[in-house]
């Protein structure tokens, strides 16, 4: 059937896109349906992820996808987390929103890698418009570097090491990003929470 990805997240799109052509679904994004963004308002990521499906779901009377995701570091207490889009302002400057991660981990001595973890976390909800949710949540842990390193990838790609790599996920292709069998068991916090939902409802 077909579906809608509820996101205007370019990078996100294509990862959702790319998870999902396996499965044969037709995939709409919600920018091709002219849908809007309804304010994340949530205190979660699964809270934000939901009214994201659910507006998509409701306006396009479809099947919506949405993901809602972020990066918290460890040594400031989950910042930027749920913010973690907000922090690189209107203008979307990833380059900025790291350099002040990186600016307040040195502020805090943080030098060893140790002292420098992080995860990603990607909450994921499929909506349907009779009000059917499924919900799943995948986590990728690693640490922060600095400087940036490769340019694949959107947003915090750049500065994270995923645990158990020698390259960040900027210097990965998506296809090594998702580390999906038979690459692996999953590697990113949006291929292993889509790992999940496939299971339950692909
Ligand atoms: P939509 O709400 O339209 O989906 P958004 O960018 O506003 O787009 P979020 O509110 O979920 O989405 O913000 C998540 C931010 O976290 C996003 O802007 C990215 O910069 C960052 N992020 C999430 N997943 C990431 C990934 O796989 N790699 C790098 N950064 C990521």
């Amino acid at each position: 059937g077909k579906l809608v990805i509820a996101t205007h997240n370019p990078g996100k799109l294509a990862e959702l896109r790319e998870l999902l052509a396996p499965y044969g679904v037709e995939a709409v994004s919600a920018g091709d349906l002219g849908l809007g963004e309804p304010e994340e308002t949530g205190d979660t990521f699964q809270a934000n992820a939901r009214i994201k499906a659910q507006a998509a779901a409701a306006a396009a009377q479809l099947p919506a996808f949405a993901d809602d995701s972020g990066l918290a570091v460890d040594a400031l207490d989950g910042a930027p987390g749920i913010y973690s889009a907000r922090w690189a302002g209107e203008g979307k400057d990833f380059l900025a929103a790291m350099t002040q991660i990186e600016r307040l981990l040195q502020e805090r001595g943080a030098k060893t890698p140790e002292l420098r973890t992080a995860h990603f976390v990607s909450a994921l909800c499929v909506a349907w418009p009779d009000g059917h949710l499924e919900e799943v949540e995948g986590r990728a842990d690693g640490t922060l570097v600095w400087p940036p390193r490769g340019t694949a990838g959107f947003g915090y790609d750049p500065v994270f090491l995923p645990d158990g790599h020698g390259r960040t996920f900027g210097e990965m292709t998506s296809v090594e990003k998702h580390g999906l069998p038979p690459l692996g068991l999953g590697l990113s916090h949006r291929a292993r929470a889509f790992m999940k939902l496939a299971e339950i409802c692909l």
